[in-house]
């Protein structure tokens, strides 16, 4: 006997109630289920009216009420909680069915589970969601992995769910098998912070360098919004900075602690990052910007070292000043998104994934947090050339940097000179500044690793690997 509901969700905190909502808001029949009753029976008081839904109080009544294959949405907190669900779901489904994990799991767990899981015939399709509560009730944009298979049947649903870009396209895409869903949505994080980096140093150049009230900088983000930096987070810094407290009259940003919290996306953006050799220094950058932050005590014990005196701008100076600003800012986030997509196509290498990257520019474009004007010249870059080996290489984004790559200079300069520390600003330049480099030091790097270890290195002049005798008369032998 199988139910009548489409789909299934279990885990009903927030994100879980909100995405049951979505679907059942779409015409979708969702059966309801969490370990703890009380959940189940709230969203039906509350919300129940939105759609029809079919609350559910053990496993075996949840696995009843859905239409074969099932589909059963776990959306609990990532780690041992999936683990645990997985365990008691499983044993319950048939061939075909599907697993879909929405949590912010690790590709490898989902690697794991989707390897298991697909032995006992079921698929398992870790996905990442990204767009937080709203978006998880109003359109998220949604990277699901595992079979091609499970797509079929899945895909359509969440097609009807999913934010929908400016053109109507929905945000979601097959991004490829097993933990491809997982390990996409692990680097859109990781991008996710080194923009909010990048605008958090702007921010701080405005007010330390310009002179800039949180009210005048919001303006200048509002500004920037019209053009293109146009996307969701330059318009919610303008929001968050007009902010002000009501209790003290202060700026909103004068009274919150300034230490930033992480979750584990953003750190293991960079891991990876590590292990297939990709070099993300402005992810990194972002991720230790936040680590530092939080490091109260060594901050504080850190507060009369000395730096430069400021020289804050005049009126005219501050608005040119804040001109550049905005060359340095978009130009450093060209950078974080080749750092990205660079990794993206590691990992696809690595794991055989075949992830088209200009799809996943496309459907970043709504719901998620990363969402801008910006990601429809990086979906047509691998149009025009799917192969693109970086996005620098791309001829449009390679020009623009070429064009604002005077001030992306002198506002690294001026940060520098009056100590107002921009490690992602000047991470991605130092990134671009290498790539560029006709000769890098790495070759005094090898002749050290030869010297003290007999690392052997390359030369530039013909094939082989050498050695040279350093501790005798220095002669070069091949090995
Ligand atoms: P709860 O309401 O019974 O606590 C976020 O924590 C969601 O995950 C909640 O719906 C929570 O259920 C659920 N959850 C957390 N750990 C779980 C576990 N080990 N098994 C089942 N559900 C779990």
């Amino acid at each position: 006997m199988s139910g009548t509901a489409q789909i299934g969700v279990t885990g009903l905190a927030v994100m879980g109630r909100n995405l049951a909502r979505n679907f059942a808001r779409h015409g979708y029949t969702v059966a309801l289920h969490n370990r703890t009753a009380a959940r189940t029976h709230e969203l039906v008081e509350e919300f129940g009216e939105e759609g029809i839904f079919v609350p559910t109080e053990s496993p075996e009544e949840f696995v009843a009420a859905l239409e074969r294959p099932r589909r059963l949405v776990v959306m609990v907190k990532a780690g041992d909680a999936t683990d645990a669900v997985i365990q008691e779901f499983a044993p319950l489904l048939e061939d075909g069915d599907v697993i879909i994990d929405g949590g912010n799991a690790h590709f490898e767990d989902t690697r794991r589970r989707e390897k298991e899981l697909r032995e006992r015939g079921i698929h398992f399709v870790g996905t990442g969601i990204s767009g937080g509560e709203e978006g998880a009730l109003h359109g998220p944009s949604i990277m699901p992995g595992g079979s091609a298979e499970s797509y079929e049947s899945l895909g359509p649903m969440l097609e009807k769910i999913a934010a929908k870009a400016k053109d109507g396209a929905p945000c979601v895409t097959h991004i490829g098998p097993d933990g491809a869903g997982h390990f996409v949505k692990m680097t859109h994080n990781g991008i996710e912070y080194a923009d909010m980096q990048l605008i958090g140093e702007a921010y701080q150049l405005l007010r330390d360098v310009a002179g800039y009230s949180p009210a005048q900088i919001a303006d200048v983000f509002r500004t920037w919004n019209t053009g293109r930096l146009d996307s969701y987070l330059i318009e919610i810094t303008a929001e968050v900075l007009s902010h002000v407290d009501a209790a003290t009259g202060k700026p909103f940003v004068d009274v919150v602690l300034d230490q930033a919290e992480q979750k584990g996306t953003g750190r293991w953006t960079v891991q990876i990052a590590l292990d297939l050799g990709v070099p993300v220094s402005g992810i990194a950058e972002a991720v230790f910007a936040r680590s530092v932050s939080g490091h109260a005590d060594l901050r504080e014990a850190s507060r009369h070292l000395a730096g430069p005196t400021a020289k804050p701008l005049g009126d005219d100076e501050a608005a040119a000043f804040a001109d550049q600003v905005e060359q340095a800012l978009y130009a450093s986030k060209i950078v974080s998104y080749t750092q990205g997509f660079h990794e993206l196509a590691a990992g696809s290498r690595q794991y055989d994934w075949n992830i088209d990257l200009g799809r996943i520019a496309a459907i970043w474009r709504g719901g998620c947090i990363i969402r801008a004007a910006f990601l429809d010249r990086i979906t047509g870059a691998y149009e025009a050339q799917p192969q693109l080996p970086s996005l620098l290489a791309d001829k449009g984004f390679a020009d623009e940097i070429a064009a604002a790559q005077d001030d992306w200079r002198a506002v690294t300069a001026t940060a520098v000179l009056q100590g107002v520390p921009t490690p992602g600003f000047t991470a991605a330049l130092a990134y671009y500044d290498s790539l560029r480099a006709a000769r890098l030091p790495a070759a005094l790097t090898q002749g050290q690793r030869d010297y003290f270890g007999a690392h052997t290195y390359r030369r530039t002049d013909r094939d082989g690997t050498f050695h040279t005798l350093w501790g005798g008369d220095k002669t070069e032998i091949e090995s």
